[in-house]
This record gives C-alpha cells, structure tokens and sequence, in this order.
C-alpha cells in the first residue's frame, strides 16, 4: 500500500492526506477519552498537534448541517428583508445592501433545535466596489468610524472590520487583505468571527466598475441562547452604486 501511495499524483495524495489525518485525529480523540489517565502524554502531544483552527474544524466535523442558502431559488426564510442579487461569475447573493442598513441592520433568525447550543454559521461576505477603508484624517471618502462592516449578535457588535478596495487608497492599512479575527463573549455565550479573503480585489465581478472582493466569514456561537439574531450593518459613507456587499453561499450548522 505504502509504494502505491507514494507514487501517487500530488492532488491525491493530499485528499489521502487530509482523510488519513482525518482518521488519525479521530483516533487520537477516541483514545483520550477511553484511557484518559495512564496516557497524559499521548493526549498533550495529540492536543499540542492540533492548532486552534484544526480544533475549530473538528468541533464541527460531524455537525448536523441544518440551514443552507444560495439565494438562487428564492430561499430567504429566516431573514428580515430578501434581496434576490445576481454577482456575475460569483452567483446569486442575498443584496446588494448599502448604508441602507446603517440604522436598520439586515439580520438572519438563528433558531438551534430543541438542546442544541453551538452553531457555526457561515456565507460569503461580498464588499462591492469603492469601500473606502478605515478612518484616516487624509481620507474624505469615509465616515468617521471608516467604511465598516459590523456583524451582529442580538444587535450587539461580535465584529467592526473596515474594507478598502486598493491598497494605498486613503484609508488602507497595511494587513487590510489578511485574515480577520474577533472574539466577544455576551451574556455567557462566546462568538468567535473569521474572515478570509477568498478573491480580491483584483477585478471588477459586478455592481459599479470599482473591484470587488469577496470573503469567507465563519461565526460560531458557542453556549449561545437557543434563538439569536445574526444581524449586518454598513455604515459607509456613500451611495449604494458607490459601494455595497451582498450575503452568498448561507449555511448553519448546529450541535
Ligand atoms: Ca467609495
Ligand atoms: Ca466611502
Ligand atoms: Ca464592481
């Protein structure tokens, strides 16, 4: 078996890879939970393996996937307003909004089965064209918090990322197109918000003729209520044909 993996094409061996380690992990878990004591060093060299994102990624392994979108069949249950968008090459999304939703956020309905407290939820978040960045004296593009987008959690902000459409645009920070991420604890509940830029802005995909970035945002709620509002607001300066941001590829999984 070993030759035969070994000379395997790269691509196929990185899906063994991931399904070997898969397997691996699953049974590094398995064993710290049937001979937990006796094998502390088994369990801190499994559990020091494991980085914080692999350990995220395990949590929802298994997870029962109970909601997803693509806004492409007219599903916008759960949400308070519905916006049937087309980006292009990039699909349907739910938008475009705008500073529209600046003082009346959109928001999405989480509601987790009977026992249920975790939920990972997750979408492509699309910033459409001339966002202008973070505030900056030398930029009149912005407002004074910069052009923002906050996610919400029962109206309560989990995440305030600000986005720019180039880099040394007034209101760019160096960093701007890297990984974001935020952690805020409400009422007992933990929420934990990752984005990561996927494409962009290197092309202009739909909206204005400004370029467009999309990114993957994951929120996971842990030890959250059984029903929360999910909520997105923009405070940005300017009008919807000038820049906005769209919701695709909506799911929820739950546990
Ligand atoms: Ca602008
Ligand atoms: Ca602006
Ligand atoms: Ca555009």
């Amino acid at each position: 078996m070993l030759p035969a993996f070994l000379k395997d094409e790269s691509g196929a061996i990185s899906v063994d890879w991931t399904v070997m380690t898969a397997a691996a992990v699953g049974l590094g878990l398995a064993s710290v939970t049937a001979v937990s004591t006796g094998t502390g060093n088994l369990g801190d060299s499994i559990r020091s393996s494991l980085s914080g994102a692999s350990t995220a990624a395990l949590r929802w392994a298994f997870a029962r996937e109970t909601v997803s979108q693509s806004f492409g069949d007219g599903d916008f249950t759960g949400w308070s307003q519905a916006r049937a968008g087309d980006f292009g090459e990039w699909g349907p999304m739910q938008g475009p909004f705008g500073r529209d939703t600046a003082n009346e956020a959109l928001t999405y309905a989480v509601s987790l089965a009977e026992g249920h407290s975790n939920a990972l939820i997750e979408f492509d978040m699309l910033i459409i064209d001339s966002w202008d960045g973070a505030a900056d004296p030398n930029n009149p593009w912005a407002n004074a918090q910069g052009d923002v987008m906050r996610i919400q959690i029962n109206g309560q902000d989990v995440a305030v990322e600000p986005f720019v459409h180039r880099e040394n645009h007034p209101g760019y920070r160096p960093g701007m197109f890297e990984d974001r991420k935020s952690s805020v604890t409400i009422d007992g509940a933990t929420y934990n918000v990752s984005m990561t830029m996927t494409d962009g802005p290197t092309a202009n995909v739909g909206g204005a003729g400004w370029n467009d970035q999309r990114w993957r945002v994951q929120v996971e709620a842990l030890d959250a209520p059984q029903n929360f509002d999910l909520g997105f607001s923009s405070p940005v300066d300017q009008n919807i044909n000038d820049e906005s941001w769209g919701i695709a590829n909506f799911s929820v999984k739950e546990n």
